[in-house]
């Protein structure tokens, strides 16, 4: 019979699902062959966003998300600095330290790490479709791009994936895109209908989207707000917000959407100022996770007020020059 391998990944991210697709194809590749994999995407939110996940699989991964102390959850790869919350969780993972748990806070991404470890202890090489997702979360979820305006571009296959992933995807959507990922390449996957369709909607709407982002964009020291609480299903602007404000040196959004609200938290990747703050630490202290230059706290649909506030807050503390 064959044996069902759960994959936790981190929901809706370019490195989440590149990973996710990564581990699905070495574990038939190396452990079992006829396992029935089973993607399921997590998001940051405070207490313990595992409390309500059910490890009821033969076995089980976790790929660009937080650290699970379960003894169940078997395989675990990340590169978030603050994957261990509550910060004990940390003790947990040094003694019962095992060959099958991964964590490099210093790794550009968590594909690039999984490629890197799979290939020390397994001696396990990514497939060459998948090279260039690999290659290209590193790019993506460090934002090692040249400019703004290479960032927001759409001339090549990751960056339209990573597009596709970005707007407003459900659930099921991503899981979906996981399955296409693990079978095929960037090029099989962005040519499939359901995302040729997405991608060419998003083209035919920047224009339209500059103008909103330009719009919604509020002034707040060298802070620059997008507050889109008030809408359903408002995109987070991302690196179109340093394209549209090149001179901030932080963004704050704030969005609803997929039955639950984000604030997004990012330091200007091509910002003449230096950097002042811990992006994912203090995200941490409101509730959510990520990165030293970016991060994000994801509350309940119903958590309008509280979400108010956190946006609030975050915005005054980095809009604080003393
Ligand atoms: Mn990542």
């Amino acid at each position: 019979m064959a044996r069902v391998l759960k994959i936790f990944f981190h929901d809706a991210c370019f490195d989440g699902t590149t990973s996710a697709a990564l581990f699905a194809t070495f574990y038939r590749d190396v452990v079992d062959p006829g396992a029935t994999i089973v993607p399921v995407g997590m998001t940051h939110r405070d207490g313990d966003p595992f409390e309500t996940v059910v490890l009821d699989g033969d076995d089980h991964a976790c790929v660009d998300f937080r650290f699970c102390a379960d003894p169940k959850m078997r395989w675990w790869f990340d590169h978030h600095a603050t994957a261990f919350q509550p910060p004990a969780l940390r003790e947990v993972f040094e003694q019962a330290s095992r060959a099958t748990r991964i964590f490099d806070p210093a790794a550009p991404s968590c594909a690039g790490l999984m490629a890197r470890a799979l290939a020390a202890g397994w001696d396990w090489h990514p497939p060459a479709r998948l090279v260039s997702a690999v290659a290209w979360a590193d790019v993506i979820d460090a934002a090692r791009f040249e400019s703004a305006e290479e960032a927001v571009a759409l001339t090549n296959p990751a960056q339209r994936c990573a597009a596709y992933l970005a707007h407003g995807r459900t659930r099921e959507e991503t899981v979906r895109y996981v399955e296409w990922l693990s079978r095929g390449s960037l090029a099989d996957v962005e040519r499939r209908p359901e995302v040729t369709a997405v991608v060419a909607e998003i083209a035919a709407a920047r224009g339209r989207e500059i103008e909103v982002v330009r719009e919604l964009g509020r002034w707040e020291g060298e802070v620059v707000v997008f507050d889109r609480l008030a809408e359903e299903d408002g995109r987070n602007p991302g690196f179109l917000g340093y394209y549209v404000f090149p001179t901030c040196q932080y963004t704050v959004a704030g969005t609803r959407g997929g039955g639950g609200i984000k604030i997004s938290v990012g330091v200007n990747p091509w910002s003449p100022t230096t950097r002042r703050h811990d992006i994912g630490a203090m995200c941490a202290r409101f509730g959510g996770g990520g990165h030293p230059v970016v991060g994000g706290v994801t509350l309940r649909a119903d958590e309008g007020p509280r979400a108010k506030a956190t946006l609030a807050a975050i915005t005054a503390e980095l809009a604080t020059t003393s």
